[in-house]
């Protein structure tokens, strides 16, 4: 098998016995899936594991092997560094830049070294060592092949993880970013036991009432552009209080505009709890919707993108979107 893991990153990670283990807030299928399928993978070395998260695991991905062990305590954290003796190496996965760590970031940003995997297009730097690869469909087909490099037995619970990891990340193996090697790890990963109709069943049917709920309300809100060519869904803070539905619940709703027929790219604006808006683009065929992201201090891929924003007015940045989608169409 060709090496694509930077070498120093695989000698960190052999000679540390702890580790610790972050990700992106609001963290997807990719980020879990990840982050507890690695931490699945270290601890079949021997290795310990701290698995940090902001929030506990929402109960869309409460079905994940080794959901439960994730710790959301900066104290148990600290205490977990100290006992180490000085041999524990930091991992971010996911993540593409350091604001995304969550609102403790100065505090994981100062353990060292601090690893960095990551696929984001437009990533921006930071930790000790990095191994990016905006070529990847998902954070989860570079921990296979770090596993598969370190000489991994996966256990069925590590290639549950991974597989909805990558699954999430192509959206079921839609999207472009879905390459022969994405489908060969896919492959491997069902010969480890992955049953992909089981990981079908626990993604796409195990939603709560308040998330339909809440999809009838943002549905309610599409507006349309450019021939329907452009697509706006918008999630207000009001909409999640009155369905009593959680941040976690929208992920997926821009599928159903981007469905849409004549739809090129889809737009979803949601306010944030910290009194932002944050902003998902998703385009088919040519559009390249990271450009447009870059504009507004984002990034992500050229199908998948995003920014956020604050005191800003909605309509006025709906409508800043809007021009520079327009110019994205011609
Ligand atoms: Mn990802």
């Amino acid at each position: 098998m060709m090496k694509v893991v930077p070498e120093e990153i695989i000698k960190i990670i052999q000679g540390a016995d702890s580790f610790v283990l972050m990700t992106h807030l609001h963290p997807d299928g990719d980020a879990l899936g990840s982050l507890l399928g690695l931490a699945e993978i270290l601890e079949g070395f021997g290795k310990k594991v701290f698995r940090y998260l902001e929030e506990p695991v929402s109960p869309l991905y409460d079905f994940l092997p080794g959901c439960t062990l994730a710790k959301t305590d900066l104290v148990a954290l600290h205490n977990f560094v100290a006992t180490a003796n000085g041999k524990v190496a930091s991992i971010s996965l996911d993540c593409g830049d350091r604001d995304r760590l969550g609102r403790e970031k100065r505090n994981l940003l100062k353990l060292n070294p601090l690893l960095v995997i990551d696929h984001h297009r437009g990533h921006q730097e930071f930790g000790d060592f990095r191994w990016i690869d905006s070529a990847r469909s998902s954070t989860g087909e570079m921990v296979y092949e770090l596993a598969m490099e370190l000489g991994a037995e996966l256990s069925s619970a590590a290639a549950f993880n991974i597989y909805v990891a990558i699954s999430t990340d192509t959206g079921s193996f839609h999207y472009e970013n879905t390459s022969p090697r994405t489908l060969r790890i896919a492959a491997d990963l069902v010969e480890c036991g992955v049953r992909p109709e089981e990981v079908a069943e626990q993604v796409y049917d195990n939603f709560t009432l308040q998330r339909l709920h809440l999809m009838e309300q943002v549905l309610a809100t599409l507006e349309l552009f450019e021939c329907n060519q452009l697509a706006f869904i918008t999630v207000t803070r009001k909409m999640f209080e009155e369905c009593g539905a959680e941040v976690g619940d929208v992920e997926g709703f821009i599928n159903y505009p981007r469905a849409l027929r004549s739809v090129k790219v889809a737009g979803f604006f949601k306010e944030t709890q910290d009194g932002g808006v944050s902003v998902s683009l998703r385009a088919k065929g040519g559009c390249d919707v990271a450009e447009v992201a870059a504009l507004f201090g984002g990034g992500g891929h050229r199908n998948a993108a995003g920014f956020r924003f604050f005191n800003k007015d909605l309509q006025q940045m709906k409508k800043l979107v809007l021009d520079a989608l327009v110019k994205v169409l011609e």
